[in-house]
């Protein structure tokens, strides 16, 4: 069986010094609880950082930490306060974090910390691959490591990766902004499976990978020059029995036994029991809307005076990253805000707001969501928020309401909360007042569907969807490598294609012999192409033809001294070795005035796009326009055509980025056979990357070797990546 590692940031263990030892604690958070059981059955280990700086630790320390690591199967990755600072605080807090929640305008656009994020993303790379098996599947996560799926995958291209992104992945109009917006994304590209937690934000990754690397996307898959990746929602879940058990067996504990805070909370109902809590849990981060969530409870107070006296917001605010400038003004912000509040509507017996700044053992924080009657989540940007998640698990009584903002991600899954626009603070408050008023029945209904849904799909339930998505592309990625040629395949093909005494060759050009170019003209033949035809038409058991979509005169400039046949637009034209220009059917071109004004009106309106007009055929170019455009006005073109294709029999063909029209019954296929029938050959070779090049495939009898290149499904026997290995193949055929 291969082994499942992890690799994150940090290792999911705390290291405390007691007595001049150390000792580990498990961390209590969701990831670590759903990536122990995974790394434990899977017989993995878990490389990361272990929250200590290198320079702090002797000699001796660091290896008694790596020992006790060692014992947990855990690697350490250690930092120095440099990179800590620099890669950490630097170019993960400073620049992906506000980037990725939209807070451009706090990044720090500094080059030492890019610098710094390569460099400790290379650590975790090498320190990973000195464990990492071929078979075995790594899964990288978040933010702080998106270079290291390339890193891995680069040196162990055998090891299937998965990487999933905690946070939200921002549109392409803001990661565009980021100066190094294409290594980030080649380096998240590194991976086989790449998850997030919304299909917004996998929808926003695919597009950054559109328009920076041009790749082409179909449905979730996407189509590297030498592999397929896919991307997936996978809304996290968390352990959900965990919070339901802890929850009832507070509920159940005796008066004497409960703690301070629990007791502090029954005090508060005591006063009377029409009290209600609304609870508030995050860390002390911009994108949170602690602000915003503020003013609407200060609105709700005034909009609705009878509840003075009646309802208190607890807002617990974990300290988080004190150091950074936007920190300290959001902390003076808040303690304003909470100071003015509680100014203005507490009184001896009533605090409006409860503040606290700390973080609370984990009892306690069961017991703040068991009490507290609404969950009000405001942020302006979230990846998912489990503590949404967290409350509802809690609720063993099925009471309480869930107000939570349209930003958060887990709102895709609670349809039964209310949702509200954190920029919204009339809404925030009118809210507030429903849901302290919703009635009880109501507020079961809610819940017992919001419960249902959190329980199944808890955080085992995520981690296990997870790996069956690494386990499902790896079967397609073998799929569409069964039919790439192997070195032992290409001998096999080589030495048949020597022993065979005539041979016909049939060679598409561009995607084939060529790299695509923006500009179709200019695509012409390099020295190394020149030099591989010659060297096949040198041998006189070949008979080489270049079959293409081009036109004539563009072939015949390129080609017209070698000594290969020339079939261009598609079929409609011959040029024999020595010949002139034939045409192979009697078509007419009289459909192309009319067509041409709607091909023309197109160009219009999709910018980066052009006509090519061949003698039998007109062709749309939509490779420069922006790529979801371009793939949706395609669509439409083929609509308006569709009727007017059977009038004057023509035939829609789709190429690579291009829609072309032409005469109907006239292919790649038919005029190959057709040449074929001249002349009795026994090796027949037949190379081509689109689905023009398909009629040619399925045409030539079975005998046939057909190659197809680039991983697409294919009628054709095999496969080749890339322009340049079927140049290599070639080579090796001109040897023979
Ligand atoms: C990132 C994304 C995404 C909070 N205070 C205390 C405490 N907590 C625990 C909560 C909860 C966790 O911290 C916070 O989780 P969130 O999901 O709200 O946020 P981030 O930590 O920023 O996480 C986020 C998440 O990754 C998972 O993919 O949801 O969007 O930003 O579990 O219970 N725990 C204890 N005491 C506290 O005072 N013990």
């Amino acid at each position: 069986m291969s082994k499942i590692h992890i690799v994150s940031n940090r290792l999911p263990l705390s290291i405390n010094k007691e007595n001049d030892t150390f000792n580990l604690s498990p961390s209590v958070g969701g990831l670590a609880t759903g990536m122990r059981s995974v790394y434990k059955e899977y017989g993995g280990k878990w490389v990361g950082w272990p929250g200590l700086a290198e320079d702090d630790l002797t000699g001796a320390e660091r290896d008694e930490i790596d020992d006790k690591l060692v014992e947990e199967d855990c690697l350490a990755v250690h930092l120095t306060k440099e990179e800590i600072s620099l890669y950490y605080e630097g170019f993960s807090n400073n620049v992906i974090w506000p980037m990725f929640h939209y807070f451009a305008q706090f990044i720090d656009y500094n080059p030492n910390y890019w610098e710094a994020y390569k460099k400790v993303n290379q650590k975790f790379a090498e320190k990973a691959l000195e464990i990492v098996d071929d078979g075995d599947i790594v899964w990288i996560h978040d933010y702080q490591l998106l270079l290291v799926p390339e890193m891995i995958k680069s040196v162990k291209p055998n090891v299937t990766i998965g990487f999933f992104l905690h946070i939200p992945f921002p549109s392409f109009e803001v990661f565009r902004i980021l100066p190094w917006r294409n290594e980030l994304i080649r380096g998240m590209l590194g991976a086989d499976l790449i998850g997030f937690h919304t299909y917004d934000y996998e929808r926003h990754f695919f597009s950054s990978v559109r328009r920076l690397l041009g790749y082409e996307i179909s449905f979730n898959e996407i189509h590297l020059e030498d592999r397929i990746i896919l991307a997936d929602a996978f809304p996290m879940g968390i352990d959900y029995e965990k919070f339901e058990n802890l929850a009832k067996d507070i509920a159940h504990k005796p008066l004497q036994e409960r703690s301070e805070l629990h007791r502090e909370l029954e005090k508060y109902f005591l006063v009377s029991p029409e009290r209600k809590l609304i609870l508030s849990i995050d860390r002390l981060d911009y994108t949170k809307g602690i602000p915003n969530r503020l003013h609407a409870f200060e609105k709700f107070l005034n909009k609705y005076p009878e509840f003075k006296n009646q309802v208190s917001l607890i807002m617990l605010v974990v300290p988080s990253r004190n150091e950074v400038e936007q920190y300290k003004l959001l902390k003076s912000e808040v303690d304003e805000l909470v100071g003015r509040i509680n100014g203005q509507y507490g009184d001896v017996n009533y605090t409006p707001v409860w503040y606290f700044y700390r973080s609370l053992p984990f009892e306690n924080l069961i017991e703040l969501y068991s009490s507290s009657d609404v969950a009000l989540i405001t942020p302006v940007r979230d990846g998912m928020n489990l503590v949404a998640k967290e409350y509802i698990a809690s609720r063993v009584n099925q009471s309480g309401v869930i107000i939570i903002s349209e930003m958060a991600g887990a709102v895709k899954e609670l349809g039964e909360a209310i949702i509200i626009n954190p920029n919204n603070e009339d809404e925030i408050a009118d809210s507030i007042q429903q849901a302290l008023t919703m009635p009880i029945e109501e507020q079961r209904r809610r819940m017992r569907y919001l419960q249902d849904r959190i329980r199944r799909y808890d955080v085992f339930k995520w981690s296990g969807e997870f790996i069956k998505g690494m386990k499902k592309v790896e079967g397609i990625q073998r799929n569409f490598l069964a039919k790439k040629i192997t070195p032992q395949v290409g001998k096999e093909l080589t030495d048949a294609f020597a022993k065979a005494s005539k041979r016909a060759i049939f060679l598409d050009y561009d995607g084939t012999l060529v790299n695509f170019k923006n500009d179709p003209q200019a695509a012409s033949p390099d020295e190394e192409l020149h030099n591989l035809i010659t060297k096949l038409e040198e041998d006189e058991k070949n008979m080489v033809t270049v079959i293409s979509g081009r036109d004539r005169d563009t072939l015949e400039k390129w080609l017209g001294n070698h000594r290969v046949n020339l079939i261009v637009e598609h079929g409609v034209w011959l040029k024999k070795i020595g010949g002139d220009w034939q045409m192979l059917d009697n078509i007419n071109a009289s459909w192309k005035p009319v067509i041409r004004p709607i091909l023309e009106n197109f160009v219009d309106r999709t910018p980066g796009t052009f006509i090519e007009e061949k003698n039998y055929s007109l062709v749309w170019h939509y490779r420069n326009s922006v790529p979801e455009q371009g793939e949706l006005r395609a669509n439409e073109l083929k609509d308006e055509l569709r009727n007017m294709i059977a009038n004057h029999n023509l035939e829609i063909m789709e190429g690579n980025k291009v829609i072309e029209l032409k005469a109907g019954g006239i292919n790649k296929g038919v005029a190959a056979l057709r040449f074929l029938r001249e002349n009795e050959y026994d090796y027949i070779i037949a190379i081509g990357d689109d689905w023009t090049d398909e009629y040619m495939f399925r045409e030539l009898p079975e005998t046939a070797v057909t190659i197809k290149v680039g991983l697409k499904s294919t009628a054709a026997s095999y496969k080749l990546e890339s322009v340049k290995s079927v140049r290599s193949f070639l080579k090796n055929l001109g040897k023979k």
